[in-house]
């Protein structure tokens, strides 16, 4: 057979902010390849698997891959050799069974994600198919909304702002490249008044400016203001989506809101983010509440009754059970996906697709430390995922995923711009 794989190649690379993150190769019988690298996170969630670094301070200050890039090499090569990469679950199933814990702590999540996607795009690259028609067959049609963060704060800046991400949603463009254009230009106006103003424009890890504030709700006046600026209205074309990233900054029950000086309990944060949902046109709030403050989460859902996606992310870690919590309990109406979160290419489906079945909407999302993979574009496309966050509009690692979407849209007349959908829904 020539679909069977033959060689694993795996080595060390570095992401986006120069920390070591894995790359592998899967080669089959034929000479086809597909490789993959993944993604790390700043605002790690506890319950997402573990991402397993060799802890050699000798070498980057502890975070090598080698020993995952050994594994690869040998223990797991030996596990699929030979096996057809189309059989993708067997092949994750044979993975999960050699690391044989609960969150990947054995092997790493990130050692068994690389191969898992490298398999996949082998695979396609076997069928002689792009990896989204691969992925997700002829029932493939949206380019989702994409979610642009053009104001870092939280982990992710160093700057005053409590709250993560300040982004743009482009709900009322009418396709995908006009969506991106509309954001460039937003972005570059935003970066005009920021300077009019003496704020700084220099920019945080997912390319947004990572400026100091007056308070959190400053930034989302400049953002309208930029929105406006660029002849866009912030109501019916682009919308303000927000990530609180609120584990970062609860302990002991209480939210602590450094910029403001203000301590919350959950249900004071609940109504700190339904005024600021309703003095602003926000489109979506991600972890407004802590991980595990389910009350919380379940006030929050309570409290904005409006179509107002309310995402989880450290919450649901794109795991089933997390899910499923959260679905019994209605803690949110929207799920962030993250790969290596859960750390394989079948589990994250599985979880897409129990999302959907509860009418959730899916956000396939980047991390903060990423790579010039493109897998989550395809993987937005794949699954009609009707949005993407994949940071700003600067940096090669951030636009590979846009400006892979922005060659399918050209390429592939079939799909659609989920705003058109989104428009018709409500
Ligand atoms: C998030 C992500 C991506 P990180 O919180 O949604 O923007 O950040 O990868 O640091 O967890
Ligand atoms: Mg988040």
């Amino acid at each position: 057979m020539m679909n069977e794989i033959i060689n694993i190649n795996s080595f060390e690379i570095l992401d986006s902010r120069g920390v070591p993150t894995i790359f592998t190769e899967v080669v089959l019988e034929n000479g086809i390849k597909g490789s993959a690298s993944v993604p790390s996170g700043a605002s790690t969630g506890i319950h997402e698997a573990l991402e397993l670094r060799d802890k050699d301070l000798n070498r980057y200050k502890g975070n090598g891959v080698l020993n995952n890039v050994k594994v690869i090499n040998s223990m797991i090569f030996d596990a699929i050799a030979g096996i057809d990469a189309r059989r993708q679950k067997d092949i994750d199933k044979i993975l999960l069974d050699l690391d044989g814990t609960i969150n990947k702590k054995k092997l790493g999540a990130n050692t068994i994600l690389s191969v898992s996607l490298a398999v996949a795009k082998a695979a396609a690259n076997y069928e002689k198919k792009e990896l989204y028609k691969y992925l997700g067959g002829t029932l493939s049609y949206l380019l989702p909304i994409p979610l642009v963060n053009i104001i870092n704060g939280g982990a992710h800046a160093n700057n005053n702002l409590d709250i993560q991400e300040y982004m743009i949603t482009p709900i009322g463009a009418k396709t995908f490249q006009e969506a991106i254009r509309w954001c460039s230009e937003i972005f570059y106006n935003l970066k005009d008044l920021l300077k009019k103003n003496n704020y700084s424009t220099s920019v945080g890890d997912e390319g947004g400016f990572a400026s100091n504030f007056k308070n959190n709700e400053e930034p989302i006046k400049y953002l309208l203001k930029a929105i406006k600026m660029t002849k866009l209205n912030p109501e019916r074309d682009v919308m303000i989506s927000l990530d609180v990233a609120a584990t970062e900054f609860y302990a002991n029950k209480k939210y602590k809101i450094s910029s403001e000086d203000k301590s919350f309990t959950n249900l004071d944060m609940s109504e700190y983010l339904l005024k600021l949902k309703n003095k602003f046109p926000i489109f979506s709030i991600e972890d407004g509440m802590a991980e595990d403050d389910w009350e919380g989460w379940s006030h929050l859902s309570n409290s904005i009754t409006d179509n107002t996606l309310i995402v989880g992310d450290d919450l649901f870690v794109t795991n089933k059970k997390r899910l499923l919590k959260g679905i019994t309990r209605k803690a949110a109406n929207s799920i962030l996906i993250k790969l290596n979160q859960i750390g394989s290419l079948t589990e994250t489906l599985e979880t897409i697709d129990l999302a959907k079945r509860y009418n959730y909407e899916t956000i396939i999302s980047h991390r903060s430390g990423e790579t010039e993979d493109a897998f989550i574009a395809d993987l937005a496309v794949a699954t009609n995922s009707m949005f993407i966050k994949s940071g700003s509009v600067t940096r090669s690692e951030r636009l590979s995923k846009y400006n892979r979407l922005l060659i399918l849209e050209s390429s592939d007349k079939n799909l659609v711009y989920s705003g058109l959908v989104y428009n018709e829904k409500i």
